[in-house]
């Protein structure tokens, strides 16, 4: 595949398809839906809705060119082996991570609400990595799957910005990944941070990645 450029700040950014995979960190219902993890922490869960359709075109355009997609999860074992005490306790949700909800269990692996939501949901033979933590690489096989298909450049969509694909950016960054983040395919439950974390990313040269947008992206895949 040959390399393709995408329009971003700092600068625009050359990558070459067959070492790139796109990420979509956490569209899961219990993020997104009312009655979930999200809401439980007192969270406006309908902010996340815009990042939805671009990142739906996203994936669309992404397959037909064969780039690798990767799913993840957050959530936990249902025994809770894996969930530190120090994340459960903490705060004061209407519902702690365990407890019984509308969807389910909260964050719990294998409940309704630990699921994908449907308008982005896996095609077979994408990998969904299940993750503890807030980074995608934490207690994950993440590094092993893009080592083997020699990845080097990440495109990471997602909720939340300042969460969980900040923090992924911020391993990835770490571990020698370019990381490309289309704005519009993620969002925060607090707009303000939303902007902060963009921000942050393409700061001092891009310091951690390049931002972009799902139009520049679709631009560059189909040039
Ligand atoms: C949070 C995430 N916000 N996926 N998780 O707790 O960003």
């Amino acid at each position: 595949m040959p390399d393709i450029v995408i329009e971003a700040e700092p600068e625009a950014l050359a990558i070459d398809l067959a070492r790139t995979a796109v990420i979509m960190i956490d569209m899961q219902r219990d993020f997104l839906e009312p009655g979930g993890f999200g809401e439980s922490l007192g969270n406006d869960v309908s902010l996340l809705a815009a990042a939805i359709e671009p990142c739906k075109a996203l994936l669309n355009a992404a397959r037909q060119q064969g780039v690798l997609v990767i799913h993840t999860r957050e959530g936990h074992l249902p025994d809770l082996s894996d969930a530190h005490r120090a994340k459960i306790e903490r705060g004061d949700p209407s519902l702690r991570i365990g407890q019984m909800g509308p969807m389910g269990r909260i964050l719990i692996r294998g409940e309704s609400g630990h699921d994908l939501i449907p308008e982005l949901y896996p095609q077979i033979g994408e990998p969904v990595v299940d993750k503890p933590g807030k980074g995608a690489f934490y207690a994950t096989d993440l590094q092993d799957i893009l080592q083997k298909r020699a990845v080097e450049n990440l495109i990471v969509c997602g909720v939340t910005t300042e969460v969980c694909v900040h923090t992924t950016v911020r391993e990835a960054n770490d571990r020698g990944y370019r990381c490309l983040v289309p704005g519009d395919c993620c969002a925060s439950y607090i707009p303000e941070f939303h902007e902060a974390g963009l921000n942050m990313i393409k700061a001092q040269g891009g310091i951690f990645g390049w931002v972009t947008d799902s139009k520049s992206i679709l631009a560059g895949l189909n040039a």
